[in-house]
């Protein structure tokens, strides 16, 4: 087995994020992800209604910027690229040629890509993880999964996507950690000024903390 660069297999899947020790949010009852921005009209799909869409299946590796890996996970649900030729390509505003995206969740967590990123075939809103529905902790109701892009891409919890013809601004500019904008493992786009080599030992450093923290809050 072959991770990207600077990665290593942990056992399991662990519960990690910026939540920290915070337990996830509660789910509403009629959970519905808006989406917005330079849309002629807002939409509003049901997470319910992803039943209904075509679906799809993948088996990826999934890869935190702090340098761990969980290897073998089965998602199922539906393919952006799916969501966005058929419902939000025939409502794109005139004129307006989209560059951004960003996906919110119901934790306020917020992830910013380039729209040519998350239209490749292995990016899922997905509602199920290793045959069963997503459980609170990997992001119920549903989450973006992008294996190709490190894990703080992969909103979990997702309530909101937008679509933005520039890139919006980022919040953490200033911060010792700045995240790549990209973020693709293969090219271990760690950060955003430093090679991504350069800045694994930092991160390595945070695994332990951040998972002993995240775990606190998990449901399990
Ligand atoms: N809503 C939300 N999504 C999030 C986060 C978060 O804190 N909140 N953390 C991100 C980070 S940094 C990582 S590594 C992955 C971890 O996903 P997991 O908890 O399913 O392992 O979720 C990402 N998505
Ligand atoms: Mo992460």
């Amino acid at each position: 087995m072959t991770l990207p660069p600077g990665q290593r297999a942990v056992d399991g899947f662990p519960r990690f994020g910026t939540h920290l020790h915070h337990p996830a949010p509660p789910i509403p009852d009629d959970p519905v992800i808006t989406i917005g921005g330079h849309l002629t009209e807002p939409l509003a799909l049901a997470v319910s209604d992803l039943g209904s869409l075509p679906r799809r299946e993948i088996q990826a590796d999934f890869h935190c910027v702090a340098g761990w890996s969980a290897t073998g996970l089965r998602w199922a649900g539906v393919a952006f690229d799916t969501l966005y030729r058929t419902r939000i390509a025939p409502i794109v505003e005139p004129g307006a040629s989209l560059t951004h995206v960003t996906f919110e969740g119901l934790d306020g967590f917020r992830s910013i890509v380039q729209l040519d990123d998350v239209l490749g075939d292995d990016v899922l809103i997905a509602d199920r993880l290793d045959g069963a529905p997503l459980c609170s902790d990997h992001g119920a109701p549903v989450r973006l999964v992008s294996p190709g892009q490190y894990g703080f891409i992969n909103t979990k919890h997702l309530c909101r996507i937008e679509f933005h013809t520039v890139a919006p601004p980022v919040t953490d500019r200033f911060s010792p950690l700045a995240s790549h904008p990209r973020a693709r493992v293969w090219a271990e786009e760690r950060h955003r000024y430093l090679p991504g080599r350069a800045i694994r030992p930092i991160y390595r450093s945070l695994i332990g903390p951040i998972r002993a923290m995240s775990a606190r809050g998990s449901s399990a």
